[in-house]
């Protein structure tokens, strides 16, 4: 068995959650907030058989696309002025980012 960690944009997770049910797989859906820009986004976790990994992965690709972000500057308030950057960046987020793990044992009480 396995864990499917995947995070995803918060425009993509309705999509996505309606897409697992219909293919029939369960998951569990946190709020998270990305560290380097610091808003929302949403974590899956997906329980599921070795044999059925490559469908979640499928789905999730499916149902993610990436998009363009744009990063506010952030004042250096008495910080480092040297790395301070004074207009807005655009960084590329997602699609999904996911992790596979192994699950060593499974339990429901
Ligand atoms: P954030 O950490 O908010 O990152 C959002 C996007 O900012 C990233 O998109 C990437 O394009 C850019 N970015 C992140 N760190 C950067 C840095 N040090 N320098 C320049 N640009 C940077 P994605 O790579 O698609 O990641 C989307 C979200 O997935 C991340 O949100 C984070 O929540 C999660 N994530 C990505 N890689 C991860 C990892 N190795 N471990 C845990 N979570 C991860």
């Amino acid at each position: 068995m396995k864990l499917v960690v995947a995070v995803v944009q918060d425009q993509d997770s309705n999509r996505l959650s309606t897409a697992l049910m219909k293919s029939n797989f369960r998951a569990t859906k946190l709020a998270s907030t990305g560290g380097f820009l610091k808003s929302g986004n949403t974590t899956f976790m997906i329980g599921t058989e070795d044999t059925r990994v490559d469908k979640a992965l499928e789905v999730i690709n499916q149902s993610c696309r990436s998009r363009e972000q744009m990063v506010a500057p952030v004042s250096p308030m008495g910080g480092n002025a040297d790395s301070y950057i004074p207009y807005p960046v655009e960084v590329e987020v997602g699609g999904a980012t996911v992790f596979v793990l192994p699950i060593e044992q499974f339990h429901q009480f």
